[in-house]
């Protein structure tokens, strides 16, 4: 009887490993392959992989798609993607996890709350019009995409992305993630919100052209970065005061708020305003070419004045800004020099996000480096990446 259960158990084993399968979708149902997404996710099971080859001249798969099964969607096709027509809906359940690589998308959205654990949605490499997984217990990792208009998420990483808008909502998460927020070097047309109160946010690295970050709520009691972004107001304004930075935290929600290495280049009258005492906010080695108009922050200093240039084609910002950021050595560059303020400065820096040549390279989607290494200590490093 023994015997029996032990067979069993391995058998089962062997079942779970071999289950994961690969579906293939072509176009006309071409080689024995489907016709459409829709039919693959029909026959799919959990955990496997849904291979999609794009249409001959980009055409779409014209089909309102449902995921409601943990599955990873890629192209066929190296370094091209496959197009999609319609809606992508991801139903949610506690445990699912839905990867897509290299989608072109109008919508891609997570219909509602997670109940009892939380749903993870992973976009890597795709071009989408709108993204909303703003949604109770969601998890959003999203990493080398291009979003045109609003993105909306309530926990995750986001990672080297070109955004119209992105928008980190507040949720009352029930089924709590273990870590943050990561906001790290991305190009953002019309600001970075977070209203999120469940989690301790980095904001890093970002390029904001024409726009300004905004912080209306913060984890009680947390610690938070805005660190080496540009944010540039001069064009479009940024807040009320034409800030670059604005802080608004209601009653009853503090935190701390540390913000240093920056570029802000200002269009109006404060550089960062902060309208309570709510937060406790620290500006530090941030860089502007006017002088330094803060309201409410309570720890200040080497804030410092000087002539930069900020040049919106490649991201990047000379000038004034080199070797400006925080002397301090967990601040230092790749280049092992002082920090340069702005998103080329710091071990977050924009370049680890945003390879030269972007179509045939690998991409780093998040790296987890210590800022100071101590002799005699573990060195602790992690990251991870997508080709294709
Ligand atoms: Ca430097």
């Amino acid at each position: 009887m023994k015997k029996i259960v032990l067979f069993s158990a391995i058998a089962s084993l062997f079942t779970t490993i071999t289950s994961a399968a690969d579906l293939y979708v072509r176009e006309n149902g071409a080689n024995g392959a489907y016709a459409t997404v829709s039919a693959a996710i029909t026959a799919a099971t959990n955990g496997d992989r849904i291979i999609i080859k794009p249409k001959t001249a980009n055409a779409a798969y014209v089909e309102n798609i449902t995921i409601n099964k943990s599955l990873t969607f890629v192209s066929e096709t190296n370094y091209q993607k496959y197009k999609l027509q319609g809606t992508v809906v991801i139903t949610p359940l506690a445990g699912r996890v839905v990867t897509l690589h290299n989608a072109i998308a109008n919508s891609i959205t997570i219909s509602g709350a997670t109940t009892g654990g939380r749903t993870t949605l992973n976009i890597f490499n795709s071009t989408l019009s709108f993204l909303d997984a703003g949604q109770v217990n969601a998890t959003a990792n999203i990493s080398g995409c291009t979003v045109d208009s609003e993105t909306i998420i309530s926990h995750g990483r986001c990672t080297g992305n070109t955004l119209g808008s992105l928008f980190v909502t507040h949720t009352d998460d029930t089924s709590l993630a273990t870590d943050g927020v990561d906001i790290i070097a991305n190009l953002v047309s019309y600001g970075i919100t977070n209203y999120q109160r469940n989690y301790t946010f980095k904001i890093l690295n970002n390029f904001l052209p024409q726009s300004s970050i905004s912080i209306w709520g913060v984890k009680n009691g947390s610690t938070n970065e805005i660190a080496n972004n540009v944010a540039d107001t001069q064009t479009n304004g940024g807040g009320q005061y034409g800030e670059c930075i604005t802080i608004n935290l209601s009653t009853g929600n503090t935190g701390t708020i540390s913000i240093y290495n920056n570029v802000l280049a200002l269009g109006g009258d404060f550089l960062i305003y902060n309208y309570n005492t709510n937060a406790t906010v620290s500006a530090y080695y941030n860089m502007s070419q006017r002088s330094f108009a803060l309201n409410n922050v309570t720890n200040q200093g080497s804030n410092t004045s000087g002539n930069f240039t900020i040049n919106a084609n490649n991201q990047s910002v000379s000038g004034a800004n080199v070797n400006a950021g925080s002397p301090a050595v967990e601040y230092t560059d790749l280049d092992l020099t002082r920090n340069d303020a702005g998103n080329g400065g710091g071990s977050n820096s924009w370049s680890n996000y945003w390879p030269a040549d972007a179509g045939n390279r690998a991409q780093i989607n998040y790296l987890n480096v210590p800022r100071k290494i101590t002799t005699g200590t573990p060195l602790n490093v992690s990251g991870s990446g997508f080709s294709k």
